[in-house]
């Protein structure tokens, strides 16, 4: 019987490096040799649609060619053993945690697997490549539809049940991310205000908000996690 009785876990993109994707602050601070104003704001799209299309299109296709690793899995694991309320928000576009087994899975900043229509504001699963001539499922228009991800500058998807989830939590977790993004890197100091839960962060290295954890531990994910949700669980 686990002493918590409501986890919220943050990840980002460090939980999917072992699963082979690349995160966004490589070495060279380019993201797959894009800069994030090219690729990843609204102007971008407006400015050159086909090489957005091209940059998400190839990570959606790398998509099939990567599997959940034991991080995602002991997430998973937690969520079907722990007897009370658990939400993943994530940050990250892949679909690892629901490949992985996790159900309540919040995508804050949208889904590769997903399409949006601005003709008709239709959400719709996609797998497969989308270009200019796309054509929308439910209105058949041709040309409206943009991968279903949240740019900078763009806000992120349901806040009001994220900060409600941050507000009700005994268990903060944080796994995966450097605490460069927001809001995502300020709900640590929201959870903090609220005074009432553990705050933990697994990170390869000290991020941008370590010192507002009141437990950090530095390793891979995918030995990190397991552990500490066996921890979480309790004998
Ligand atoms: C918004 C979808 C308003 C795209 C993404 C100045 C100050 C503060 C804020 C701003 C500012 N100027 C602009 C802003 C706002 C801006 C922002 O934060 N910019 C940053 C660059 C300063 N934010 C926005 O625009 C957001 N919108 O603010 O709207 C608003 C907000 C709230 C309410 C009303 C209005 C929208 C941001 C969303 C952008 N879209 N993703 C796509 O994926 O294609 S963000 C994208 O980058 C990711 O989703 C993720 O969120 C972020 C990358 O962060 P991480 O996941 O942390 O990845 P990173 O590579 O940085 O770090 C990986 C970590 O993992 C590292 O720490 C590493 O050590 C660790 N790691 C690596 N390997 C492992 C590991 N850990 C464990 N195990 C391992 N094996």
């Amino acid at each position: 019987m686990a002493k918590y009785r409501s986890i919220v876990v943050l990840t980002g993109a460090g939980i999917s490096a072992e699963s082979g994707i690349p995160t966004f602050r490589g070495a060279d601070g380019l993201w797959e040799g894009h800069r994030i104003e090219d690729v990843a704001t609204p102007e971008a799209f407006a400015r050159n649609p086909r090489l957005v299309h091209q940059f998400y299109n190839m990570r959606r296709a790398a998509l099939k060619t990567v599997e959940p690793n034991p991080a995602h899995k002991a997430l998973a694991r937690l969520e079907q053993a722990f007897d009370g309320e658990m939400l993943i928000v994530t940050q990250n576009v892949d679909d690892l945690h629901e490949r992985a087994g996790s159900k309540n899975v919040l995508h804050m900043h949208g889904e590769l697997r997903k399409a949006w229509c601005l003709g008709c504001d239709g959400r719709t699963r996609w797998e497969e490549d989308i270009h200019e001539t796309s054509r929308c499922p439910h209105c058949a228009r041709e040309g409206r539809l943009r991968p279903d991800i949240v740019w900078f500058g763009e806000i992120p998807y349901q806040m009001d049940r994220i900060d409600e989830a941050l507000s009700g939590c005994d268990l903060f977790v944080s796994i995966g991310t450097s605490g460069n993004v927001y809001p995502a890197a300020g709900f640590v100091a929201l959870v903090r205000h609220f005074g009432r839960a553990h705050t933990v962060e697994l990170n390869l290295d000290p991020s941008e908000c370590s010192r507002m954890f009141h437990e950090t531990r530095h390793g891979p994910a995918s030995q990190l996690v397991p552990a500490f949700v066996e921890e979480v669980l309790g004998p």
